[in-house]
């Protein structure tokens, strides 16, 4: 019986285009207008502005709760600004970045974390899931949308994210397996930020990469520095291309850092030191970029002065379109699960509204 090496078929590689200082490598640097450049400065800066907004509504106690994504903004920003409105995008639950990318109006977002059923609505003509919170559910809907593509034999592609957690459900593994024998257009993009509440990526897994579980399923995987836009634009363009011309899915890793806590139900200083956090903060996605558009001669103070003016405008706006439409009443939780209430909600109902006459309280429309 013969013992010899399997020749892997599949790729496995790493990118990096601009690295933490800034540096580029100008032999992998993509020739993109003055235009797009700016447009992923620009919404990676709004981003960055929205999750602090929505951090600072949670703790005045204006919104519920919020799963905090400072640090990930160029995986967000590189990875759906190259799609076209009629792809799909598949969201967990920290993407705030790919929504508003999308065309998601800031109002519907925090109605999402202000605990409003309406901010579970996809916009009208808007090609994405809802914010989903169970963890790797994302990959099946990839990779059930991108086989609908397929099986209509459009040439669009469904892209979506998954967390390193959730690299270690079945849902995952069972996604990559379909999308890899039926070969679908589809992107899975693993935000790899290195923990998983308070699991640590070297607990999540014995793998070396996320990325090198792709081979096993057939299909390509790509480590990218996830806090590199320039990295993640190119190695999204290049799978989407792929799948859009019958090559079947990738799996990109993104590497990247959850500086903030997981949701603002959480203390991270109970599991992680401050040291780590703080070489993370200075492979900072926008210090980065900023440097890189100055260098380039596309962008100055004063652009930049004019842009934070625009986008804090552009958040108040949704924050107050919020905020004006509340008259909502609570009890509706009760009404739309079931056509015909069961009698264990119809008694959690009656319990409630007791509970409200008793203590006198008028709430709703
Ligand atoms: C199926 C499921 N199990 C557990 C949870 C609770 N939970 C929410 S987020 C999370 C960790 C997810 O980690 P990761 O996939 O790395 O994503 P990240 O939060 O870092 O974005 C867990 C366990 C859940 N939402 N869904
Ligand atoms: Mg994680």
């Amino acid at each position: 019986m013969p013992r010899k090496k399997i020749k892997l078929e599949r790729k496995l590689e790493y990118l990096q285009i601009l690295d933490d200082k800034g540096v580029l490598d100008e032999s992998l640097e993509p020739k993109l207008d003055g235009d797009l450049l700016m447009k992923m400065f620009r919404m990676m800066l709004t981003t960055r502005r929205l999750d602090e907004r929505l951090l600072n509504m949670q703790r005045q106690g204006r919104i519920g709760t919020y799963a905090p994504i400072r640090g990930q903004e160029a995986v967000q920003i590189g990875a759906v600004i190259g799609l076209r409105q009629s792809d799909w995008m598949v969201q967990s639950f920290r993407e705030p970045g790919c929504c508003v990318m999308r065309g998601w109006p800031v109002e519907k977002i925090i109605q999402f974390w202000g605990g409003y059923e309406e901010g579970c609505a996809v916009p009208e003509g808007v090609n994405d899931t809802p914010i989903a919170v169970p963890v790797a559910s994302q990959c099946p809907h990839i990779m059930g949308i991108a086989w609908g593509m397929k099986m209509k034999k459009k040439d669009d592609v469904a892209l979506g994210f998954c967390g390193d957690g959730g690299t270690s459900e079945g849902d995952f593994h069972e996604a990559m397996t379909f999308a890899g024998v039926y070969k679908v257009p589809a992107i899975f993009v693993i935000t790899n930020n290195q923990w998983a509440i308070s699991v640590p990526r070297e607990k999540q897994t014995a793998s070396a990469t996320l990325a090198q579980k792709a081979l096993a399923y057939g299909m390509d995987g790509l480590q990218v520095d996830g806090n590199d836009i320039l990295a993640m634009y190119v190695a999204t363009q290049e799978a989407i291309e792929k799948a859009r011309s019958g090559g079947g899915p990738s799996l990109i890793e993104a590497v990247t850092y959850r500086v903030a806590m997981h949701t603002t139900a959480d203390d991270p200083k109970k599991y992680r030191g401050d040291a780590e956090v703080k070489k993370w903060e200075k492979r900072d996605p926008l210090i980065r970029f900023e440097k890189y558009l100055r260098d380039k001669g596309v962008l100055d103070d004063k652009t930049i002065e004019e842009l934070e003016i625009d986008i804090r405008d552009f958040i108040k706006a949704g924050v107050e379109a919020y905020e004006a439409n509340r008259d909502v009443d609570p009890r509706d939780c009760f009404d739309y699960m079931y056509n015909d209430m069961p009698d264990e909600l119809k008694a959690q109902r009656d319990e409630f509204n007791a509970a409200l006459e008793r203590e006198g309280i008028t709430i709703g429309h």
